[in-house]
């Protein structure tokens, strides 16, 4: 077992960002098998579920004219935006089949406001509304984090600059993630990391 103070993070494992869902990451199942392996050694382990109403204000459909993968300035920056996916309720916006959720601790649910999107499992894309997570992690005793998941580029990145930024010692298991890599965005997020302090394991 790891120690208690080391959780194991596993970001957006949804039937959506897996082949055949709407946001499809390549090979998006294939680490399903090494993460279930791993959240049986962590004593804390914590799930995010991307879980958008569908009048989410990040996919394209929303906006008139627009193109998926296209971008739009919001309130709070700039904001791409997504094929319709992982909506409140839905097949595609539940955990894999095959992932083990049954040994998970938590379950933070993101994105389920409106008007903003929420790749972090810590802030929304805001950078001021908290999930919790952080005070959650605090109040366990844990000072560092392994995260796993989909997608490396979006919001296992975004996770882990937070996590950092917070205090939190972070590390990324690069083959238990998948990346979505629009417009070299893998490239630059893993930079992002790498001067944050995130370990790119
Ligand atoms: C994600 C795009 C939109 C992710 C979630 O889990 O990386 N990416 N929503
Ligand atoms: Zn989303």
């Amino acid at each position: 077992m790891r120690p208690s103070h080391h959780a194991l993070i596993v970001i957006d494992v949804q039937n959506d960002f897996c082949p055949g869902g709407a946001l499809a990451v390549a090979q998006g199942d294939a680490i399903i098998a090494q993460i279930n392996a791993l959240m049986a050694e962590f004593q804390t382990v914590v799930l995010t579920q991307d879980w958008h109403p569908a009048n989410h204000s990040s996919f394209a459909v929303n906006h008139a004219g627009a193109a998926p993968f296209s971008t739009v300035q919001m309130p709070y920056g700039a904001q791409t935006l997504w094929p319709s996916h992982c909506v409140q309720g839905t097949k595609g916006a539940a955990f894999h089949p095959a992932l083990r959720s049954d040994l998970a601790h938590l379950v933070i649910r993101k994105g389920f406001r409106a008007a903003i999107d929420s790749y972090s499992a810590l802030f929304e894309n805001d950078k001021i509304t908290t999930t919790g997570l952080a005070g959650f992690l605090r109040e366990r005793g844990i000072t560092a984090l392994t995260l796993v998941g989909l997608a490396t580029d979006f919001c296992v990145a975004f996770s882990a600059l937070d996590a950092a930024a917070q205090g939190f010692g972070v590390t990324v298991l690069q083959e238990a993630c998948r990346a979505i890599d629009l417009d070299g965005s893998l490239a630059r997020q893993q930079q992002a990391m790498a001067a944050a302090g995130v370990v790119l394991a």
